[in-house]
């Protein structure tokens, strides 16, 4: 059955069902963004005219807010706890439910097992009949009550599977057999999945898929509207839990602040002012999101303390044209040094309280600064007191592109045939057999890029043309490899570089070469000339450096504000 666009949400809201804090905020936020939602669907039902589309039979399993897995979330939705996963989640059942695809929803435990068809009372055992769904899209929680639920028939169908995971699971953390050896402890990992089966809040790193949120458009007017009512001495406080006051050596920087601008605040209390927030603060207490969102609109400044990190209220003010500026990290925190990201699956590096703003966006709209330092900091807040920012939103946080970038996973991204486009998890060494193709990269002078003689497969996505070979340095990770580039790590293209014959053409000695689990490899120890090949694909991993070695790294292009798809990835 071709899939049609949707143009009205009623049903969908029909099909959240009722009974929870949590289900009524994403309602809400639903029935806020409607329009917006319909006018992107009619946009990108233009741009993609007469192009096939199957629909897809999906089951959309909010793990963590089953009473199951204990659903703190809920009761913490209008009490300042985190909003960021629910943000998410409404957005991903709007574009999954209007790109025209067949959605069943569930947050209970038993309403997981009778959509699998699992035999009341059993458990464990494998399926009666076919799984009746070509998708899951499920978080880690629904993940394991998946495999609790469904016995064998979970690595039968665990391909089908998308893992709605915020801060992102790095391959050396996912594969189980290596993440136990090298003590990649977590408390979430080891599911041996495809890493691109996992999908992020924010792109950050490109092991993963990049599935976002979006943020409210404004149109012309709207902007020109919000430019000349901006209160150019009024801050707004990033966080809705009075914990995030606590911060140490805040009276140096809200005394440096109060100085220049009057502080606003968004702190959850129950009846009295909660008292880490000082008295000079004007506290509305915690906003419905809308009139958060009016807040924003009046605001010069949002300033961040350093957590909630990475969510999605800076994206949102920055829409709302103010400035974000945020603590840097130095030393960065991570699993490795920090309670908050301690046993999640990654030890990616974060350089501030949000490194997408940092990174993705930066000046004018985002400053970053060492809160230690008063002077960096009074300058900062001199400055940004005087400068003029328009209402700034990434394409790829608009609702056209993340319909845009969902609509091109569910097009190209299947992980049950075992053809070039994935590899199976447990083949018999694949990571050996590269493509012949390969042998059609033409050599540059310091890397290679993909000769277009090369015979290329259809299927292949991200299609290979996009492909360019880069060695990092010796402490460089392929992300940052690519980046340095302008361009982006694509891990499905490890497999055309995995290859002997590779190292040759980018004249590369290799004294010895040898296949090994490793998830820096390929890679090269230079001073000694061993040269060394991935032996498991799983593997592959654009994510992790070390002295040692240089990576060899599969970079791609990307279309501007929409990193992860390429230019001819539609
Ligand atoms: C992040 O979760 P948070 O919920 O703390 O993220 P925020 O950036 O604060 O934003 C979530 C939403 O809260 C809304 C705002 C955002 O869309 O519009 N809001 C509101 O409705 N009323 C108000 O007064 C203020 C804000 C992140 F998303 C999670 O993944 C992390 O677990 C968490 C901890 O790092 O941070």
């Amino acid at each position: 059955v071709q899939a049609a666009f949707r143009n009205d949400l009623a049903h969908l809201l029909e099909l959240i069902g009722t009974g929870k804090e949590s289900l009524s905020f994403m309602k809400k936020r639903i029935r806020h963004l409607a329009q917006q939602w319909l006018r992107a669907a009619r946009r990108l039902e233009q741009k993609l005219k007469g192009r096939q589309r199957d629909q897809k039979q999906i089951l959309i399993h909010i793990g963590f807010l089953t009473e199951e897995s204990g659903d703190v979330f809920s009761p913490r939705v209008l009490k300042g706890g985190p909003l960021g996963e629910m943000v998410q989640w409404a957005d991903i059942l709007a574009a999954l439910f209007l790109l025209g695809h067949s959605l069943r929803v569930t947050v209970s435990l038993k309403e997981l097992q009778s959509h699998l068809g699992v035999p009341p009372g059993r458990g464990n055992c494998p399926l009666t009949s076919p799984l009746p769904f070509d998708l899951i899209y499920t978080d880690y929680h629904g993940l394991q009550q998946m495999k609790q639920h469904m016995g064998l028939s979970f690595k039968k169908y665990r391909c089908r599977v998308r893992v709605i995971d915020t801060f992102g699971t790095e391959p050396a953390y996912n594969h189980e057999e290596y993440a136990t050896l090298r003590g990649y402890r977590t408390n979430w990992g080891y599911w041996n999945l495809q890493p691109t089966q996992f999908m992020t809040m924010f792109p950050h790193t490109p092991d993963n898929s990049f599935m976002g949120f979006v943020s409210e458009e404004l149109n012309k007017t709207e902007r020109q509207f919000i430019k000349s009512n901006k209160v150019s001495s009024m801050a707004v406080v990033y966080g809705k839990e009075a914990s995030i006051w606590k911060v140490g050596g805040k009276e140096k920087f809200l005394a440096i602040l109060n100085k220049y601008m009057e502080i606003h605040g968004t702190v959850y209390y129950e009846t009295q002012r909660p008292p880490e927030v000082p008295a000079f603060v004007k506290n509305h207490g915690l906003l419905p999101q809308h009139e958060f969102q009016q807040l924003l609109r009046k605001a010069k400044l949002f300033i961040g303390f350093g957590f909630p990190y990475e969510g999605p209220a800076p994206l949102e003010a920055i829409a709302n044209g103010c400035i974000f500026l945020q603590a840097r990290f130095n030393p960065p925190h991570s699993s490795l040094n920090h309670e908050f990201f301690r046993g999640k699956p990654t030890s990616r590096e974060v350089s501030s309280q949000h490194p997408y703003a940092e990174d993705f966006i930066g000046k004018p709209h985002v400053w970053t600064v060492d809160y230690n330092n008063s002077e960096e900091f009074e300058a900062a807040i001199k400055t940004i007191v005087r400068t003029q920012v328009d209402p700034y939103l990434p394409y790829e946080y608009t609702c056209e592109g993340m319909l845009e970038r969902i609509h091109a996973y569910i097009q190209h991204q299947d992980f049950c045939t075992t053809s070039s486009s994935a590899l199976p998890p447990k083949a018999k060494s694949p990571a050996m057999q590269s493509p012949a193709s390969v042998l059609a990269l033409s050599p540059n002078t310091t890397h290679l890029v993909w000769s277009p003689s090369a015979s290329r497969d259809p299927r292949a996505w991200p299609p290979v043309d996009s492909l360019q070979v880069w060695v990092s340095e010796a402490r460089h990770s392929c992300t940052e490899t690519c980046r340095q580039r302008g361009l982006v790590c694509e891990p499905t293209f490890f497999r055309f570089l995995n290859k002997k014959d590779v190292f040759l053409q980018l004249s590369i000695t290799c004294d010895s070469t040898e296949y090994e689990m490793n998830h820096l490899y390929p890679a090269v120890a230079e001073n000694v000339h061993e040269c060394y090949l991935q032996k498991e694909p799983l593997l592959f991993s654009c994510a992790g450096y070390s002295t040692k070695y240089r990576r060899l790294c599969p970079c791609r292009d990307y279309r501007k504000g929409q990193v992860a798809l390429c230019r001819d990835c539609l």
